[in-house]
Protein backbone atom coordinates (compact mmCIF):
# COMPACT_ATOMS: atom_id res chain seq x y z
CA UNK A 1 0.00 0.00 0.00
CA UNK A 2 1.57 3.44 -1.14
CA UNK A 3 1.91 5.89 1.84
CA UNK A 4 0.27 9.10 1.70
CA UNK A 5 1.16 12.23 2.52
CA UNK A 6 -0.60 15.76 2.68
CA UNK A 7 2.82 16.95 0.85
CA UNK A 8 1.98 14.36 -2.08
CA UNK A 9 -1.18 16.63 -2.91
CA UNK A 10 0.61 20.14 -3.60
CA UNK A 11 3.12 20.96 -5.91
CA UNK A 12 2.64 21.47 -9.33
CA UNK A 13 0.75 18.01 -10.53
CA UNK A 14 -1.86 17.66 -8.52
CA UNK A 15 -4.38 15.89 -10.22
CA UNK A 16 -7.74 14.78 -9.70
CA UNK A 17 -6.65 11.26 -10.16
CA UNK A 18 -4.00 12.16 -6.36
CA UNK A 19 -6.54 13.94 -4.68
CA UNK A 20 -9.36 10.92 -5.30
CA UNK A 21 -6.27 8.38 -4.20
CA UNK A 22 -5.70 9.83 -0.77
CA UNK A 23 -9.31 10.15 -0.15
CA UNK A 24 -9.98 6.58 -0.73
CA UNK A 25 -6.38 6.16 1.06
CA UNK A 26 -8.05 8.19 3.88
CA UNK A 27 -11.76 6.78 3.71
CA UNK A 28 -10.62 3.19 3.70
CA UNK A 29 -10.43 2.06 6.81
CA UNK A 30 -8.21 -1.30 6.69
CA UNK A 31 -5.56 0.71 4.35
CA UNK A 32 -6.01 4.15 7.21
CA UNK A 33 -3.44 2.54 9.10
CA UNK A 34 -1.20 2.41 6.78
CA UNK A 35 -2.03 4.59 4.38
CA UNK A 36 -2.04 7.90 6.52
CA UNK A 37 -0.51 6.73 9.94
CA UNK A 38 -1.93 10.10 11.91
CA UNK A 39 -5.33 10.21 10.19
CA UNK A 40 -7.93 11.03 12.57
CA UNK A 41 -10.78 10.79 10.58
CA UNK A 42 -11.59 7.36 11.01
CA UNK A 43 -12.13 6.24 14.58
CA UNK A 44 -11.17 2.25 16.23
CA UNK A 45 -12.48 2.11 19.87
CA UNK A 46 -15.31 3.33 21.94
CA UNK A 47 -13.88 6.40 22.64
CA UNK A 48 -12.67 7.22 18.94
CA UNK A 49 -15.52 6.52 17.03
CA UNK A 50 -17.83 9.57 18.69
CA UNK A 51 -15.38 11.79 17.96
CA UNK A 52 -14.75 10.65 13.94
CA UNK A 53 -17.93 10.85 13.61
CA UNK A 54 -18.71 14.85 15.05
CA UNK A 55 -15.48 15.80 13.38
CA UNK A 56 -16.94 14.41 10.10
CA UNK A 57 -20.38 16.35 10.57
CA UNK A 58 -19.07 19.69 11.54
CA UNK A 59 -16.61 19.41 8.45
CA UNK A 60 -19.23 18.82 6.27
CA UNK A 61 -21.82 21.33 7.67
CA UNK A 62 -19.04 23.89 7.41
CA UNK A 63 -18.73 23.16 3.46
CA UNK A 64 -22.30 23.03 3.22
CA UNK A 65 -22.33 26.55 4.74
CA UNK A 66 -19.88 27.62 2.70
CA UNK A 67 -20.94 26.62 -0.81
CA UNK A 68 -24.49 28.19 0.42
CA UNK A 69 -22.66 31.71 0.75
CA UNK A 70 -21.07 31.88 -1.65
CA UNK A 71 -23.80 30.74 -3.99
CA UNK A 72 -26.12 33.32 -2.66
CA UNK A 73 -23.29 35.83 -3.08
CA UNK A 74 -22.77 34.81 -7.08
CA UNK A 75 -26.66 34.91 -7.39
CA UNK A 76 -26.70 38.63 -5.81
CA UNK A 77 -23.49 39.93 -7.89
CA UNK A 78 -25.62 38.67 -11.15
CA UNK A 79 -29.15 40.05 -10.13
CA UNK A 80 -27.79 43.50 -9.29
CA UNK A 81 -29.60 46.63 -9.21
CA UNK A 82 -28.93 48.53 -12.50
CA UNK A 83 -27.61 51.47 -10.63
CA UNK A 84 -26.83 54.41 -13.67
CA UNK A 85 -24.28 57.17 -12.25
CA UNK A 86 -26.13 59.80 -11.15
CA UNK A 87 -25.78 63.26 -12.92
CA UNK A 88 -23.22 65.77 -11.58
CA UNK A 89 -25.27 68.20 -9.27
CA UNK A 90 -28.63 65.35 -8.13
CA UNK A 91 -28.62 64.18 -4.90
CA UNK A 92 -28.17 60.23 -4.42
CA UNK A 93 -31.24 59.11 -2.54
CA UNK A 94 -30.18 56.46 1.07
CA UNK A 95 -33.48 54.99 1.17
CA UNK A 96 -32.47 50.97 0.20
CA UNK A 97 -34.93 49.34 -2.25
CA UNK A 98 -37.74 46.91 0.48
CA UNK A 99 -37.55 43.47 0.86
CA UNK A 100 -34.03 42.25 1.66
CA UNK A 101 -34.18 42.78 5.07
CA UNK A 102 -35.69 39.24 5.36
CA UNK A 103 -33.10 37.44 3.79
CA UNK A 104 -31.28 38.89 7.07
CA UNK A 105 -33.43 37.58 9.52
CA UNK A 106 -33.75 34.21 8.29
CA UNK A 107 -30.01 33.71 7.69
CA UNK A 108 -29.36 34.98 11.24
CA UNK A 109 -32.03 32.51 12.56
CA UNK A 110 -30.91 29.19 10.76
CA UNK A 111 -27.14 29.84 11.25
CA UNK A 112 -27.80 30.57 15.06
CA UNK A 113 -30.05 27.68 15.09
CA UNK A 114 -27.11 25.02 13.46
CA UNK A 115 -24.19 27.38 15.66
CA UNK A 116 -26.23 26.18 18.84
CA UNK A 117 -26.91 22.36 17.33
CA UNK A 118 -23.40 21.66 16.81
CA UNK A 119 -22.44 23.41 19.86
CA UNK A 120 -24.62 21.12 21.69
CA UNK A 121 -23.93 18.26 19.61
CA UNK A 122 -19.99 18.88 20.70
CA UNK A 123 -20.25 19.45 24.63
CA UNK A 124 -22.47 16.32 24.59
CA UNK A 125 -19.68 13.84 22.65
CA UNK A 126 -16.67 15.42 24.85
CA UNK A 127 -18.57 14.82 28.10
CA UNK A 128 -19.52 11.03 26.49
CA UNK A 129 -15.73 10.44 25.99
CA UNK A 130 -14.04 11.96 29.11
CA UNK A 131 -14.93 9.11 30.90
CA UNK A 132 -14.30 5.38 30.05
CA UNK A 133 -18.17 2.99 30.28
CA UNK A 134 -16.15 1.07 32.27
CA UNK A 135 -13.27 1.24 34.65
CA UNK A 136 -13.19 -2.18 37.10
CA UNK A 137 -11.48 -4.52 35.16
CA UNK A 138 -9.04 -0.86 33.30
CA UNK A 139 -5.31 -1.79 32.91
CA UNK A 140 -3.35 1.14 34.40
CA UNK A 141 -0.20 2.18 32.81
CA UNK A 142 1.98 5.77 33.51
CA UNK A 143 3.33 7.11 31.19
CA UNK A 144 6.35 10.02 31.10
CA UNK A 145 6.74 12.59 28.35
CA UNK A 146 10.72 13.07 28.06
CA UNK A 147 12.47 15.68 25.51
CA UNK A 148 12.27 13.26 23.08
CA UNK A 149 10.62 10.03 24.12
CA UNK A 150 8.23 7.90 26.21
CA UNK A 151 9.11 5.96 28.94
CA UNK A 152 5.80 3.85 29.95
CA UNK A 153 5.83 1.90 33.50
CA UNK A 154 2.77 -1.04 33.93
CA UNK A 155 1.12 -0.82 36.82
CA UNK A 156 -0.27 -3.77 38.54
CA UNK A 157 -1.68 -4.30 41.90
CA UNK A 158 1.07 -7.03 42.57
CA UNK A 159 4.44 -4.96 42.30
CA UNK A 160 6.46 -7.38 41.62
CA UNK A 161 4.27 -7.19 37.94
CA UNK A 162 5.24 -3.94 37.47
CA UNK A 163 8.11 -3.45 34.75
CA UNK A 164 9.43 -0.41 32.57
CA UNK A 165 9.60 0.03 28.76
CA UNK A 166 10.08 2.85 26.40
CA UNK A 167 7.88 4.24 22.73
CA UNK A 168 5.87 1.16 22.45
CA UNK A 169 2.49 0.33 24.27
CA UNK A 170 0.73 -2.82 24.50
CA UNK A 171 -2.74 -3.30 24.82
CA UNK A 172 -5.46 -5.71 25.22
CA UNK A 173 -8.10 -5.70 23.14
CA UNK A 174 -11.48 -4.09 24.33
CA UNK A 175 -10.35 -3.34 27.40
CA UNK A 176 -10.38 -0.01 28.90
CA UNK A 177 -6.64 1.51 29.75
CA UNK A 178 -6.39 4.22 31.98
CA UNK A 179 -3.37 6.58 30.95
CA UNK A 180 -1.47 8.39 33.60
CA UNK A 181 0.69 10.74 32.32
CA UNK A 182 3.65 12.52 33.74
CA UNK A 183 6.00 15.04 32.63
CA UNK A 184 9.70 15.10 32.83
CA UNK A 185 10.87 18.35 31.47
CA UNK A 186 8.65 20.12 29.64
CA UNK A 187 5.00 20.26 28.33
CA UNK A 188 4.06 17.39 25.86
CA UNK A 189 1.17 15.78 24.78
CA UNK A 190 -0.28 12.54 24.64
CA UNK A 191 -1.51 11.74 21.26
CA UNK A 192 -2.74 8.37 19.30
CA UNK A 193 -5.21 9.83 16.63
CA UNK A 194 -6.81 6.80 15.75
CA UNK A 195 -8.04 5.81 19.24
CA UNK A 196 -7.93 9.42 21.54
CA UNK A 197 -7.70 13.27 21.23
CA UNK A 198 -4.64 14.86 22.84
CA UNK A 199 -4.31 15.00 26.61
CA UNK A 200 -1.13 17.75 27.71
CA UNK A 201 1.66 15.96 29.94
CA UNK A 202 2.55 18.98 31.85
CA UNK A 203 5.09 18.68 34.54
CA UNK A 204 4.02 18.51 38.43
CA UNK A 205 0.60 17.99 37.20
CA UNK A 206 -1.03 14.28 37.05
CA UNK A 207 -3.17 14.16 33.94
CA UNK A 208 -5.10 11.06 32.95
CA UNK A 209 -6.17 9.91 29.75
CA UNK A 210 -7.95 6.67 28.67
CA UNK A 211 -7.84 4.44 25.32
CA UNK A 212 -9.25 1.58 24.09
CA UNK A 213 -9.06 -0.49 20.89
CA UNK A 214 -11.26 -3.08 19.15
CA UNK A 215 -9.49 -4.02 16.28
CA UNK A 216 -5.77 -5.51 16.34
CA UNK A 217 -3.26 -3.32 14.89
CA UNK A 218 -0.49 -0.75 15.45
CA UNK A 219 -1.55 2.14 16.07
CA UNK A 220 0.55 5.53 15.96
CA UNK A 221 0.82 8.06 18.02
CA UNK A 222 2.50 11.58 18.06
CA UNK A 223 3.52 14.11 20.78
CA UNK A 224 1.39 16.87 19.99
CA UNK A 225 2.89 19.70 21.64
CA UNK A 226 5.70 21.27 20.44
CA UNK A 227 8.23 20.45 23.05
CA UNK A 228 11.74 21.12 21.28
CA UNK A 229 14.05 20.62 18.79
CA UNK A 230 13.08 16.99 17.75
CA UNK A 231 9.33 17.61 18.54
CA UNK A 232 8.29 15.39 15.20
CA UNK A 233 10.40 12.64 16.34
CA UNK A 234 8.95 11.70 19.20
CA UNK A 235 6.68 9.59 18.43
CA UNK A 236 5.20 5.85 19.81
CA UNK A 237 3.18 3.17 18.27
CA UNK A 238 0.18 1.24 20.43
CA UNK A 239 -0.49 -2.25 19.67
CA UNK A 240 -3.38 -3.92 20.23
CA UNK A 241 -3.49 -6.96 20.65
CA UNK A 242 -5.78 -10.41 22.38
CA UNK A 243 -5.48 -10.98 25.55
CA UNK A 244 -3.87 -13.88 25.63
CA UNK A 245 -1.23 -12.54 22.84
CA UNK A 246 -0.90 -9.35 25.86
CA UNK A 247 -0.64 -11.82 28.62
CA UNK A 248 1.95 -13.55 27.34
CA UNK A 249 3.98 -10.09 26.24
CA UNK A 250 3.42 -8.85 29.92
CA UNK A 251 4.78 -11.67 31.28
CA UNK A 252 8.00 -11.87 28.67
CA UNK A 253 8.66 -8.95 29.20
CA UNK A 254 8.88 -9.25 33.45
CA UNK A 255 11.69 -11.22 33.02
CA UNK A 256 15.29 -9.87 33.71
CA UNK A 257 18.36 -10.19 31.83
CA UNK A 258 20.75 -13.12 32.86
CA UNK A 259 24.27 -12.03 33.29
CA UNK A 260 26.43 -12.64 30.13
CA UNK A 261 27.70 -15.85 29.00
CA UNK A 262 31.67 -16.01 28.86
CA UNK A 263 31.99 -15.07 25.40
CA UNK A 264 29.48 -12.43 25.76
CA UNK A 265 30.91 -11.43 29.34
CA UNK A 266 33.41 -8.54 27.27
CA UNK A 267 30.58 -7.38 25.57
CA UNK A 268 28.35 -6.82 28.32
CA UNK A 269 31.21 -5.11 30.33
CA UNK A 270 31.26 -2.54 27.71
CA UNK A 271 28.02 -1.86 27.71
CA UNK A 272 27.55 -1.48 31.30
CA UNK A 273 30.59 0.62 31.61
CA UNK A 274 29.37 3.13 27.90
CA UNK A 275 25.64 2.93 28.47
CA UNK A 276 25.02 1.96 31.72
CA UNK A 277 25.18 5.26 33.28
CA UNK A 278 22.08 6.26 31.11
CA UNK A 279 20.64 3.01 30.24
CA UNK A 280 19.12 0.14 32.08
CA UNK A 281 19.03 -3.42 31.65
CA UNK A 282 17.68 -5.35 34.50
CA UNK A 283 19.34 -8.28 35.88
CA UNK A 284 22.51 -6.71 35.27
CA UNK A 285 24.94 -3.44 36.51
CA UNK A 286 23.00 -1.13 33.80
CA UNK A 287 21.05 0.85 35.70
CA UNK A 288 20.51 4.31 34.31
CA UNK A 289 17.02 5.93 33.83
CA UNK A 290 18.31 8.51 31.38
CA UNK A 291 17.61 7.05 28.54
CA UNK A 292 14.83 4.66 27.38
CA UNK A 293 14.99 0.80 29.48
CA UNK A 294 16.57 -1.62 26.70
CA UNK A 295 15.86 -4.71 28.95
CA UNK A 296 14.11 -6.50 25.90
CA UNK A 297 14.88 -3.81 23.51
CA UNK A 298 14.80 -6.52 20.67
CA UNK A 299 11.31 -7.12 20.93
CA UNK A 300 10.30 -3.58 20.09
CA UNK A 301 9.71 -2.53 16.72
CA UNK A 302 11.41 0.79 16.33
CA UNK A 303 13.91 2.92 17.93
CA UNK A 304 14.73 6.51 18.75
CA UNK A 305 10.75 7.13 19.56
CA UNK A 306 9.37 5.57 16.37
CA UNK A 307 12.32 6.88 14.19
CA UNK A 308 13.64 4.28 12.48
CA UNK A 309 12.63 0.42 12.39
CA UNK A 310 14.44 -1.46 14.57
CA UNK A 311 17.03 -3.25 12.92
CA UNK A 312 20.70 -4.13 13.48
CA UNK A 313 21.73 -2.11 11.12
CA UNK A 314 19.61 0.97 12.34
CA UNK A 315 20.63 0.06 15.89
CA UNK A 316 24.62 0.54 14.67
CA UNK A 317 23.75 3.17 13.01
CA UNK A 318 22.09 4.96 16.05
CA UNK A 319 24.74 3.91 18.23
CA UNK A 320 27.60 5.57 16.57
CA UNK A 321 26.25 8.88 15.81
CA UNK A 322 22.92 9.34 17.21
CA UNK A 323 23.17 13.04 16.67
CA UNK A 324 23.26 12.52 12.77
CA UNK A 325 19.82 10.90 13.00
CA UNK A 326 18.44 12.87 15.64
CA UNK A 327 20.22 15.88 16.31
CA UNK A 328 20.19 17.45 19.98
CA UNK A 329 18.55 14.15 21.34
CA UNK A 330 20.58 13.92 24.74
CA UNK A 331 22.33 10.72 23.79
CA UNK A 332 25.31 12.27 22.68
CA UNK A 333 28.12 10.38 20.09
CA UNK A 334 30.08 8.21 22.18
CA UNK A 335 33.52 8.33 19.90
CA UNK A 336 33.08 4.41 20.30
CA UNK A 337 36.36 2.77 18.79
CA UNK A 338 35.50 -0.67 16.14
CA UNK A 339 35.66 -3.29 18.26
CA UNK A 340 33.76 -1.52 21.04
CA UNK A 341 30.87 -0.76 18.90
CA UNK A 342 30.81 -4.40 17.29
CA UNK A 343 30.81 -5.56 20.94
CA UNK A 344 28.17 -3.15 22.24
CA UNK A 345 26.07 -4.33 18.99
CA UNK A 346 26.48 -7.80 19.82
CA UNK A 347 25.30 -7.59 23.49
CA UNK A 348 22.25 -5.39 22.39
CA UNK A 349 21.43 -8.42 19.88
CA UNK A 350 20.86 -10.92 23.20
CA UNK A 351 18.22 -8.20 24.43
CA UNK A 352 14.95 -9.99 23.32
C1 LIG B 1 24.21 10.40 28.35
C2 LIG B 1 23.22 9.39 28.34
C3 LIG B 1 23.30 8.26 27.34
C4 LIG B 1 24.36 7.42 27.10
C5 LIG B 1 25.74 7.42 27.72
C6 LIG B 1 23.88 6.46 26.12
N1 LIG B 1 22.58 6.74 25.77
FE1 LIG B 1 21.44 5.68 24.51
N2 LIG B 1 19.94 7.02 24.71
C7 LIG B 1 19.96 8.11 25.56
C8 LIG B 1 18.76 8.87 25.37
C9 LIG B 1 18.37 10.15 26.08
C10 LIG B 1 18.01 8.20 24.38
C11 LIG B 1 16.67 8.62 23.80
C12 LIG B 1 16.91 9.49 22.60
C13 LIG B 1 15.65 9.91 21.91
O1 LIG B 1 14.98 9.06 21.33
O2 LIG B 1 15.36 11.13 21.94
C14 LIG B 1 18.79 7.02 24.00
C15 LIG B 1 18.33 6.07 23.09
C16 LIG B 1 19.00 4.90 22.83
C17 LIG B 1 18.49 3.83 22.02
C18 LIG B 1 17.12 3.78 21.36
C19 LIG B 1 16.15 3.16 22.34
C20 LIG B 1 14.72 3.22 21.94
O3 LIG B 1 13.94 2.41 22.46
O4 LIG B 1 14.34 4.09 21.17
C21 LIG B 1 19.43 2.84 22.00
C22 LIG B 1 19.34 1.50 21.28
C23 LIG B 1 20.54 3.31 22.78
N3 LIG B 1 20.25 4.57 23.28
C24 LIG B 1 21.69 2.61 22.98
C25 LIG B 1 22.81 3.09 23.67
C26 LIG B 1 24.05 2.40 23.76
C27 LIG B 1 24.34 1.05 23.17
C28 LIG B 1 24.88 3.20 24.50
C29 LIG B 1 26.32 2.94 24.85
C30 LIG B 1 27.21 2.76 23.77
C31 LIG B 1 24.12 4.38 24.87
N4 LIG B 1 22.88 4.30 24.33
C32 LIG B 1 24.62 5.43 25.64
C33 LIG B 1 20.95 8.44 26.43
C34 LIG B 1 22.20 7.83 26.50
CU1 LIG C 1 7.02 16.22 23.26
Amino acid sequence: MKRFFLGDLAGPRMTAAKVGAFLIATLNDSAAHAAAPLNYLTGHGVRSRPIATLTWALMIISVVVVVIIVALLLAGLRRGHGFSAPAPGTQMPVARPPGGASWIYVGVGISTLVLFVMTVWTVVTLAHVANPPRTDDALRIEVTGHQWWWEVRYLSPDVSREFITSNEIHIPLKRTVEVDLRGADVIHSFWVPALSGKTDVIPGQANRTWIEADKPGVYRGQCGEYCGEQHAHMGFEVIASTPEEFEKWWNSQLEAQPNASSELAEAQNTFIAKCGICHTVRGTRAGGHLGPDLTHLISRRAIGAALLPNTRGHRSAWIADPQHLKPGNYMPRLELSGPELNAVSTYLDTLN
